[in-house]
C-alpha cells in the first residue's frame, strides 16, 4: 500500500516522531497552520474516521490522548488549542490516513473557512 502516513508511523521518510506508543505516532505538519501543527495518526492504516470499525473506535481515545499529553508538553494548555479531523474531499480530507490535527499557539477564529 502506497500510504504516505504509513510509511512516516514506520519510520521509512525520516520524520522526526515527537511521540510515540505500540498504536499511536505524531509528528510535525509539513504546512503548519499554527505556531504548534501536530498530526496525531494511528499506525494502522484507516483511510478516515468512517473506516474506524465501530469494534475499534477506541483508537480515536488513544489519538485524543496522545494529543492532549502533547498539548501540556507544547505548553499549548490552559492557553488552548483546537483538535480537528478532516474528513472525505468535501471536509477537506487530502491524507488518505486518518489523522487529528493539533493547532495551538494562536487565537483560533470560528467558523473556520
Ligand atoms: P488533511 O488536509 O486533513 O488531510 O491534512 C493533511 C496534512 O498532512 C496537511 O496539513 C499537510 C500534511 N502532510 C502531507 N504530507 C506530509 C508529509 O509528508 N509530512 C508531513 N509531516 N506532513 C504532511
Amino acid at each position: 500500500m502506497d500510504c504516505i502516513f504509513c510509511a512516516i508511523a514506520r519510520g521509512e521518510l525520516g520524520t522526526k516522531l515527537i511521540y510515540e506508543d505500540e498504536d499511536v505516532v505524531a509528528f510535525e505538519d509539513l504546512n503548519p497552520q499554527a505556531p504548534t501543527h501536530i498530526l496525531v495518526i494511528p499506525r494502522r492504516h484507516y483511510p478516515s474516521l468512517q473506516d474506524v470499525p465501530k469494534d475499534e473506535i477506541g483508537i480515536v481515545a488513544r489519538l485524543a490522548a496522545a494529543a492532549q499529553e502533547l498539548a501540556a508538553e507544547r505548553r499549548i494548555w490552559p492557553s488552548g488549542y483546537r483538535l480537528v479531523v478532516n474528513s472525505g474531499s468535501e471536509g477537506g480530507q487530502t491524507v488518505s490516513h486518518l489523522h487529528l490535527h493539533v493547532l495551538g499557539g494562536r487565537q483560533m477564529v470560528w467558523p473556520p473557512g
